[in-house]
């Protein structure tokens, strides 16, 4: 897709594919972005706490790998809560939000400003999946790229690589990455996680056609559609897709796509690395002396690693 492409033009390519996609930023408007805070609410929904218990315990040791004086770069900071509740063990002397929406950032950022006067700080709405442009109020010492809630496993793995590669890069002699992971589990858990007894993961994939309603102009009738979540072994992946309940055409101006019953519509992956690929990952990305930290049962693993050896 070039990149002038709308979100329009992006939207139809995907829905007149032979497996038909939408992207998972599209799940994203203000009801998705709030419906993904309550999956994170969700018993079945262990990455969120089980990441923020590998801080709680282990927070302190990453704070003495990383030294103090970093310049925190938070990817994808939306409320900047996560970053927020690291910076008495952190103290970074630079703080860089980075979000799509710099709008929502900046209201959070004038919020933590007032509580941490100190720090340094500066909000910047990126498509940092594509691009990495930092501009020069950012500082080049000590960059410490913060990447958590595993969403690099939103990224099939050549992109993963890629992205990493991006980060890298631009990490500079003394720079590094710190990032949470979620490792390969239980079927059973993973599937509850992507497909919740009350319905909340449902809502939020098939806000996903309201979105595009929205965007493209198309007449989807979510009451047409059914969620589905599961782990696939073979692609060490949980995919998200929506599911015809009967069969029937999807309009949009200038477009048009007869879904058979049963037919799918492929929304999200989420790719769950073993502990040891995790690291192989940041190794090819170009990234040294890895430390891991996991919870008790091995779920997620956050990961530090350095962009030159020591
Ligand atoms: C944002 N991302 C890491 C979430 C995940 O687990 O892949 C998105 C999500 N999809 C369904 N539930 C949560």
């Amino acid at each position: 897709m070039p990149t002038h492409a709308t979100a329009a033009d992006e939207l139809a390519a995907g829905l007149l594919l032979d497996t038909p996609t939408i992207s998972p930023k599209f799940l994203y408007d203000a009801l998705g972005s709030t419906l993904f805070e309550a999956i994170c609410e969700l018993p079945e929904y262990y990455p969120t706490r089980t990441e923020a218990g590998i801080f709680a315990t282990h927070g302190a040791a990453m704070a003495r790998v990383a030294g103090s004086g970093t310049t925190l770069i938070d990817l994808g900071a939306g409320n900047c809560a996560k970053a927020a509740s690291l910076f008495p063990l952190l103290q970074p002397r630079q703080y860089v939000a980075v979000d799509i929406s710099a709008d929502f950032v900046t209201d959070a950022l004038n919020r933590l400003q007032q509580r941490f006067p100190e720090i340094g700080m500066l909000a910047l709405g990126v498509d940092f999946s594509r691009q990495l442009p930092l501009p020069d109020t950012v500082r080049a010492a000590q960059r410490l790229f913060f990447y958590p809630g595993s969403s690099i496993g939103n990224f099939a793995p050549d992109e993963a690589l890629a992205f990493l590669q991006r980060v890298h890069g631009a990490c500079g002699d003394d720079g590094a990455i710190l990032i949470g992971i979620d490792l390969e589990k239980d079927h059973a858990v993973l599937d509850a996680a992507y497909d919740d007894a009350l319905g909340v993961t449902g809502a939020f994939n098939l806000n996903i056609l309201r979105h595009a309603n929205a965007l493209l102009g198309a007449d989807f009738d979510v009451r047409q559609w059914r969620h589905e979540g599961f782990f696939n072994p073979a692609m060490s992946r949980v995919e998200m897709h929506l599911t015809a309940r009967s069969g029937h055409t999807v309009r949009w101006p200038g477009g048009s796509r007869h879904f058979a019953e049963g037919e799918r519509i492929h929304t999200e992956n989420s790719y769950k690395y073993r502990e040891a690929d995790a690291v192989d990952l940041l190794a090819r990305a170009g990234f040294t002396d890895a430390q891991v930290w996991t919870d008790p049962e091995r779920w997620f693993a956050v990961i530090y690693a350095r962009g030159a050896a020591a």
